[in-house]
């Protein structure tokens, strides 16, 4: 997938991938907050697009996956300049 802004998948939840939603918002870098249930995931999952088969995780807009919410963290760190 290329194209677009950034998407990030996860479940509609307040956990792991919470922060990195806090951290797209902080560096004012628009993205698509996309919250997929369990039945979506599975899906998603079965795809094998999902880096480790976990969210969360993006897409960027070069197309690239990354996961981790760590990872996730940093990278949208560096990217909003921090
Ligand atoms: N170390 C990973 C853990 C990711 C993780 O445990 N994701 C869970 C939800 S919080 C998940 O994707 N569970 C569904 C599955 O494994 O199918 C991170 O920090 O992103």
């Amino acid at each position: 997938m290329s194209g677009g802004g950034y998407k990030l998948y996860y479940f509609p939840v307040r956990a792991r991938g919470e922060m990195d939603r806090w951290a797209f918002a902080a560096a004012k870098i628009d993205f698509e907050d996309i919250r997929l249930n369990r039945e979506e995931w599975l899906k998603e999952k079965e795809s094998g697009r999902p880096p480790l088969g976990q969210m969360p995780f993006i897409v960027t807009p070069e197309g690239k996956t990354l996961a981790q919410s760590g990872a996730i963290l940093k990278y949208i760190c560096k990217k909003g300049g921090k």
